[in-house]
């Protein structure tokens, strides 16, 4: 606050004229006159053009200010779009990684749920175990699942044998070209979370699968035929 303190001998070219036409918009230019109004009660003794030089010089003082503050928010935005293309393309490649990733667990979803090349002949409980040991009963009881006995690239092999259109109308479901064995769970009738109840059907069927991405994958079971 020392620049408050005036100066007697401030020299007249410190009233710039319409100073205060530029600087009225300025919240601080208010508080200033309200200072200088102050000053002018406080010190009935001095002299009127001390009291007006002063007065101009805390204006004055108050212009730089607002104008510095300005220069800083150009500097910022100047800033702000310089980097803004940085940004763009940080956005884009974050969003090509999501969805990369997110095709790559419905792939690993799909084998998690449908794959289970390591049983031939599935026993009756075969459902019960397998679906809680694959997470299927984890906060619900998924109500039907496939489970399909075939080494994984036989059903990836799937995504290149016929073309036909998924339940939901989608086109990109595929057809096994041989019957394939398989065991469908069923949940069964009055079987409430948390006591999940299967009933296990083996079966040999054709399965169809929707398949996605480059290389293409199966990513959903559709139905068995
Ligand atoms: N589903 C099967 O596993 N087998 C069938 O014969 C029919 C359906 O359609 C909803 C879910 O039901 C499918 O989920 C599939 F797992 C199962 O995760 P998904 O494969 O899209």
């Amino acid at each position: 606050m020392a620049w408050l303190i005036p100066h007697p001998l401030l020299p007249t070219s410190l009233f710039p004229s319409g100073l205060k036409a530029r600087c009225s918009s300025h919240p601080s230019f208010l508080e200033a006159n309200r200072l200088c109004k102050l000053y002018k009660i406080h010190t009935p003794g001095i002299q009127e053009l001390q009291k007006l030089a002063f007065c101009s010089h805390l204006k004055t003082k108050l212009e730089t200010q607002a104008l510095s503050q300005r220069s800083e928010t150009a500097m910022a935005q100047e800033r702000f779009f310089n980097l803004f293309p940085l940004l763009v393309l940080v956005l884009l490649a974050l969003g090509c990684v999501q969805t990369s990733l997110g095709k790559e667990s419905r792939v690993m979803k799909f084998q998690w749920q449908h794959v289970d090349s390591d049983t031939t002949t599935s026993s009756p409980s075969y459902c019960n175990e397998m679906m809680k040991r694959r997470d299927m009963t984890d906060g619900w009881c998924k109500p039907v699942n496939t489970f399909v006995h075939k080494p994984l690239a036989d059903i990836q092999a799937v995504c290149h044998q016929r073309n036909v259109t998924c339940k939901n109308g989608q086109p990109n479901c595929h057809k096994s070209t041989s019957k394939m064995n398989i065991t469908n769970c069923h949940l069964k009738h009055g079987s409430k979370y948390p006591k999940c109840t299967y009933q296990t059907s083996q079966e040999k069927k054709y399965i169809i699968v929707a398949c996605e991405g480059d290389p293409i994958m199966p990513v959903h079971f559709d139905d068995s035929v």
